[in-house]
C-alpha cells in the first residue's frame, strides 16, 4: 500500500494556503487511499525566534484543526514529532549525508533567515539543517509520497537527493519519496501582497485568512484584497497575480477552474463577494468542529498519544537499519 507523510508547523495559526494547499487533500483523498501518516512538526518550530508556551498552545491547536478538518484516527495515524525520537536521531544522519551548499540553496532558508537579520536578529543553525529533519520525517517512514504545497517542493527534491545518496553509499535502506502538488491552489498569496505567499508566521495579518477566523473577519479581509490595475476579470498569474489569487482561491472552494471562472465576471466586487462566501463555507465545518474539539482535549491527547505509538513501531526498523548501515552498533 502506499505510504503517504506529510506535516504541518505549529508557528502560528493555520491558514487558508494550509488548508488548500495541503490538508483538504490530506482529508479528502489521502487518508482514504494510503496508509497515511499526518505530523505537527514541532521541532521544526524552534527554528525561528519563539515563545514556548505559544508553540505548546499553537501544536496543540494545529493537532486539534488537523481533527477538525477531518482527519479520522481510525484511518490515518495524527502525531506530534517531538514524541517519536526517530526523526531527530534520522536527522543526524541526514546531517552527515547532506552537503552545506545543499542546504545554503534552499529558498526558504534565504527567505527566512533574511527575515531573521531585518529583524535584528540571528539565524539560528537549525534554520540551515532544517532541509535535513524534513528528510528524515519523510524516509523514517519509508513515504512514497508527499503531499504539499509548491514552497515543500524544494526540500521533497532535496530529500530525493539524499535518499538516493544514502542508499548508493551504505545500501538501500530509503525509498525515495515524490511530492505531490494540488491541481489548484498549489500556492495560496497573501492577499494584502499577492506577490508573497500566504504564510502563518508573517507579521503582518491583514492578507492572511486563519481557519479559525469568524466569517466577518474573512469577509472583510477578501472585500479589502488588493487588486490589480484595470477592471476586467482574466486569470494571468504573471500580470494580475491579485485577481489571479482570487480566482484560484474560488475554483479550490468550488471545484471549478480558475480561467472558466474569469469568464464568469464582469467585476472585481462581484469577485470578491463570491469569494468571501466561498471560503466562509468551506472554513464553517472546519471552525464548528474545532469548538467541539478544543472543548474536550483529553481526546485530542490521547489520539496524539496512539498516533505516537503508532508511528514510533514504524520508523523504528527503518532508522535502526540506517545506523547499521553507517558503521554504528545499533
Ligand atoms: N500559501 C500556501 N499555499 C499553498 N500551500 C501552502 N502551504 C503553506 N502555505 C501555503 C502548505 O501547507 C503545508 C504546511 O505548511 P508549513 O507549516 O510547512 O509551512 P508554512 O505554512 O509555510 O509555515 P511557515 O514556514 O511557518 O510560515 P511562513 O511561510 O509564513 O514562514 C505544506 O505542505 C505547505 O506547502
Amino acid at each position: 500500500m502506499t505510504r503517504i507523510f506529510s506535516g504541518v508547523q505549529p508557528t502560528g495559526h493555520l491558514t487558508l494556503g494550509n488548508y488548500l494547499g495541503a490538508m483538504r487533500r490530506w482529508v479528502a483523498e489521502d487518508q482514504y487511499r494510503a496508509d497515511a501518516l499526518f505530523c505537527v512538526v514541532d521541532l521544526h518550530a524552534l527554528t525561528v525566534d519563539h515563545d514556548p508556551a505559544r508553540v505548546r498552545r499553537l501544536t496543540r491547536q494545529a493537532a486539534t484543526l488537523l481533527l477538525a478538518a477531518g482527519l479520522d484516527p481510525e484511518r490515518c495515524t495524527v502525531f506530534v514529532q517531538s514524541q517519536v525520537d526517530e526523526h531527530a536521531r534520522l536527522s543526524y544522519l541526514m546531517e552527515c549525508t547532506a552537503t552545506d551548499g545543499e542546504m545554503r540553496r534552499m529558498i526558504q532558508y534565504k527567505e527566512k533567515a533574511a527575515r531573521e537579520r531585518e529583524r535584528g536578529g540571528s539565524v539560528r543553525l537549525s534554520l540551515l539543517t532544517y532541509p535535513a529533519l524534513m528528510a528524515a520525517d519523510i524516509l523514517a517512514y519509508g513515504t512514497d509520497e508527499v503531499p504539499v504545497g509548491e514552497d515543500q517542493a524544494q526540500h521533497v527534491e532535496l530529500t530525493r537527493a539524499l535518499a538516493v545518496r544514502f542508499n548508493q553509499r551504505y545500501g538501500q535502506t530509503f525509498v525515495v519519496p515524490r511530492a505531490t502538488l494540488p491541481a489548484v491552489a498549489a500556492r495560496v498569496m497573501d492577499l494584502q501582497e499577492p506577490t508573497v505567499k500566504m504564510g502563518k508566521s508573517r507579521a503582518r495579518t491583514a492578507g492572511i485568512i486563519y481557519l479559525l477566523d469568524e466569517p466577518e473577519a474573512v469577509r472583510k479581509k477578501v472585500m479589502r484584497a488588493v487588486t490589480d490595475a484595470g477592471s476586467d476579470v482574466v486569470y494571468d498569474r504573471e500580470e494580475r497575480p491579485g485577481i489571479a489569487n482570487l480566482l484560484d482561491v474560488l475554483a479550490a472552494c468550488t471545484g471549478r477552474d480558475p480561467r472558466g471562472l474569469a469568464e464568469e465576471y464582469d467585476s472585481y466586487g462581484a469577485l470578491k463577494k463570491d469569494t468571501a462566501e466561498a471560503v466562509v463555507e468551506v472554513l464553517r465545518p472546519v471552525r464548528e468542529r474545532h469548538a467541539g474539539l478544543a472543548a474536550d482535549p483529553s481526546y485530542v491527547d490521547g489520539v496524539l498519544r496512539a498516533g505516537a505509538e503508532r508511528a514510533r513501531g514504524m520508523a523504528r526498523p527503518r532508522v535502526d537499519a540506517a545506523y547499521r548501515a553507517v558503521g554504528l552498533l545499533a
